[in-house]
């Protein structure tokens, strides 16, 4: 036993005391190292969800803990009222990661969002020469960047938006991996401020735009003088075997946005890059967070990007992707049950047949996790499947065959 508790207490806890806004495949993890976790009995689960891509760097990465722990004797949160040892350090790091003049720290992936949001429509009007209040983002269907009243006014998924109107103004959304659509729109409104995508669909189900889409939306913001905004919290820092998505297209976005694995999954952590001309249109005191930038979230973060770069985290997701797709694939030969894999990294899905929204592929889920195994279905019939990138290509082949031998149990 981990904790004094049971896990059916901690579960029943839980629904006592807390809001009923998630419904949890019923495991009480209380210990992760790597790409496992352990119940509050001590039994080991392979993590195929990865915190949703924010343990990329695998549960309690010791460099990452290590850096949190020594930050912590030294000073946490100072606010930004003054400056900090770590922060212009963080600065000159990331910005050099990734290539681009500043960046504007915040916590949250959502905040990332909001904060680019903020950051095309002051751009629209500073530099694109755009009417005041008249400036537009364009979004795409199937988006997830969180669950803000901006987050959710863009969003075309009723259990994001619905019951909790009204939206926030100013929001455009066109078809995904839709060429036609996007120059369609842009061409017809000089208005537009910024175009905001996920470069592969996280929450949609992992859908894979065809190739040259990340291309094409660079070409086009940049004939109709429009910003492009990578979403990349959950398909940034390796996930998809690249160190960004954009980058198996070598597209630069206007403004990219991280979250998540930018901490290695040990506190909120987001960032918004970008070049002067876009981020030095928000002036001192007009936009930030009480713990954006905070001394503890840049140590760790610090170490976070290291341990991506000095394991080579982003090659070994796109080789140990390349085996799990083929692997998925011919399960699917033998078993018609899965209709479909697709995938880039270590970022896959496989779509369950099930012709009406059934519980098959939360049943599955659930005796995956009697088999060892945790994962969850996003939207009915579709299971991700995003293990941490330290996985190693022998744990990767246990973990396909306890899913072939659920999916076989599940196809009888
Ligand atoms: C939940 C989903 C995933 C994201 C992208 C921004 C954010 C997210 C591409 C916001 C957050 C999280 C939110 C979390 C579950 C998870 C999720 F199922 F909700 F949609 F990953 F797909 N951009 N995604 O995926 O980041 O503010 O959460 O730090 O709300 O249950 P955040």
């Amino acid at each position: 036993m981990i904790t004094n508790l049971t896990s059916q207490e901690a579960m029943a806890l839980e629904d006592k005391y807390g809001a009923h806004n998630y419904h949890p495949i019923p495991v009480v993890i209380a210990k992760g190292k790597g790409a496992k976790v352990w119940d509050i009995e001590g039994k080991e689960y392979f993590d195929f969800l990865s915190a949703y891509s924010a343990v990329n760097q695998g549960h309690c990465h010791p460099k990452i803990i290590q850096a949190l722990t020594d930050q912590a004797q030294r000073v946490t949160l100072t606010s930004r009222a003054f400056y900090n040892s770590e922060l212009g350090a963080y600065e000159k790091f990331i910005t050099s990661y990734f290539g681009y003049d500043k960046v504007l720290p915040m916590n949250t992936g959502v905040e990332g969002g909001e904060t680019a949001v903020k950051l095309a429509r002051r751009w629209g009007y500073k530099v694109k020469g755009i009417a005041d209040n008249q400036a537009k983002i364009v979004f795409v269907d199937g988006n997830f960047w969180g669950r803000t009243l901006a987050a959710i006014s863009t969003s075309n998924d009723p259990s994001s938006y619905a019951g909790f109107g009204p939206y926030v103004e100013g929001f455009l959304r066109i078809p995904y991996n839709d060429l036609t659509a996007l120059e369609q729109c842009l061409s017809s409104d000089p208005n537009i401020a910024g175009f905001m995508f996920e470069p592969i669909q996280g929450e949609a189900g992992v859908v894979v735009p065809d190739e040259g889409y990340l291309e094409g939306v660079r070409a086009l913001c940049s004939q109709y003088n429009v910003l492009m905004i990578a979403d990349e919290v959950q398909t940034g820092l390796a996930r998809t075997g690249k160190l960004l998505a954009c980058d198996h297209e070598n597209v630069k976005p206007d403004l990219l946005i991280l979250g998540k694995a930018l901490s290695g999954g040990v506190l909120p952590v987001s960032a918004v890059l970008g070049n002067d001309e876009v981020m030095l249109t928000i002036k001192p005191g007009e936009h930030g967070s009480t713990y954006g930038g905070n001394p503890l979230a840049c140590a760790v973060a610090t170490a976070a990007l290291e341990v991506l770069r000095d394991e080579k985290m982003a090659e070994h997701a796109a080789e140990l992707g390349v085996f799990f797709r083929s692997e998925m694939e011919r399960v699917q030969e033998r078993y018609p049950l899965i209709t479909k894999v697709r995938g880039r990294g270590l970022l896959n899905a496989v779509v369950i047949d099930n012709t009406e929204e059934s519980e098959q592929a939360w049943n599955i889920c659930v005796d995956l996790a009697q088999n060892g195994l945790l994962a969850k279905p996003t939207h009915g019939n579709i299971i991700r499947f995003a293990p941490p990138l330290c996985i190693t290509r022998e744990e990767m082949e246990q973990c396909v065959s306890i899913i072939e031998s659920v999916i076989s149990t599940h196809s009888k």
